[in-house]
């Protein structure tokens, strides 16, 4: 059996993908969602593969995420990798007319809920000195783009964090790097947009954008390097896209 994984946002897109090729490379898993119904059908798809634990909760509740985390079983309490995925966009709108819930949602989940999971974490990675964290940013934390505003403002916010904690556990031997995607196709724009699908389904027509298993390859390869490799911070793209907002279409 290899390593131990902590996946949070494992219901969907690039979590689910890690977890499904973290299961063929024998990765004991922790996945994590708030999707009940999700989670017990990747656990069941998978368990032939590895052993699977499940952790609901979600993550802007700090009460919970210290609870689930403190109380794993004795199989699955040491964590070597944790994949910090859980997140979102919410709305895009400019400054002056964004919602309030959106901003708190965007900053309580990835932010905040980051932050939190991390913490539950650490202590024992710093207790063994050993540990891996891949922080998943976004071209959204390296640039800005119009009515990107708050979702940016998180994604920013989480290089930092990857900084810091890359600075702060140094002393520790723990590995710290984020892995920060352009255009994905995932629910993440039907996310966004608040279920409309269309609208969801039009930012990734007439181009190529990566699939989430195309991730989930790049956080395999961060975390099979030998011990003395740290990725510190990667930026994928699909060929297609140069930037956040140039993106080349044949419509
Ligand atoms: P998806 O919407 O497909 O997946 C998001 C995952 O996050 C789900 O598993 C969801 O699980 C979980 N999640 C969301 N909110 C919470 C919460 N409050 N508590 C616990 N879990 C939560 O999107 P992606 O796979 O695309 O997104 C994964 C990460 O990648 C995010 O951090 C996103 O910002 C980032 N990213 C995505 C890009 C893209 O183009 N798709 C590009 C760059 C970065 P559940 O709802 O079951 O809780
Ligand atoms: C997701 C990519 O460009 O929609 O973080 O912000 S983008």
């Amino acid at each position: 059996m290899n390593k131990t994984a902590l996946i949070t946002g494992a219901t969907s897109g690039i979590g689910k993908a890690t977890a499904e090729l973290f299961a063929e490379k024998d990765f004991k898993l922790i996945l994590c969602g708030r999707r009940q119904d999700r989670l017990n059908d990747l656990k069941a798809d998978l368990e032939g593969k590895t052993e699977v634990h499940l952790l609901n909760f979600d993550v802007r509740n700090r009460n919970d995420v210290f609870e689930r985390i403190g109380s794993l079983p004795d199989g699955f309490s040491k964590i070597d990798i944790l994949i910090n995925n859980a997140g979102n966009a919410h709305g895009l709108d400019p400054m002056e007319s964004g919602s309030l819930d959106d901003w708190d949602a965007m900053l309580d989940i990835n932010v905040k809920g980051l932050l939190y999971v991390s913490k539950a974490v650490l202590p024992q990675m710093v207790k063994r000195k050993s540990g891996h964290i891949i922080n998943i940013g976004s071209i959204a934390g390296k640039e800005v783009y119009p009515k990107g505003n708050v979702y940016c403002a998180s994604k920013y916010a989480v290089d930092a964090i990857n900084q810091g904690m890359r600075i702060d556990l140094n002393q520790y031997g723990i590995r710290v790097g984020a892995v920060n995607p352009g255009a994905v196709e995932t629910e993440f724009s039907n996310v966004r947009f608040k279920g409309d699908d269309e609208r969801a389904d039009m930012v990734y027509k007439g181009f190529e954008p990566l699939h989430p298993e195309d991730i989930a390859d790049i956080i395999h390869f961060v975390v099979t390097r030998s011990y003395h490799v740290n990725i510190a911070d990667l930026v994928v793209t699909p060929t297609a896209q140069a930037s956040a907002t140039i993106v080349r279409r044949e419509l």
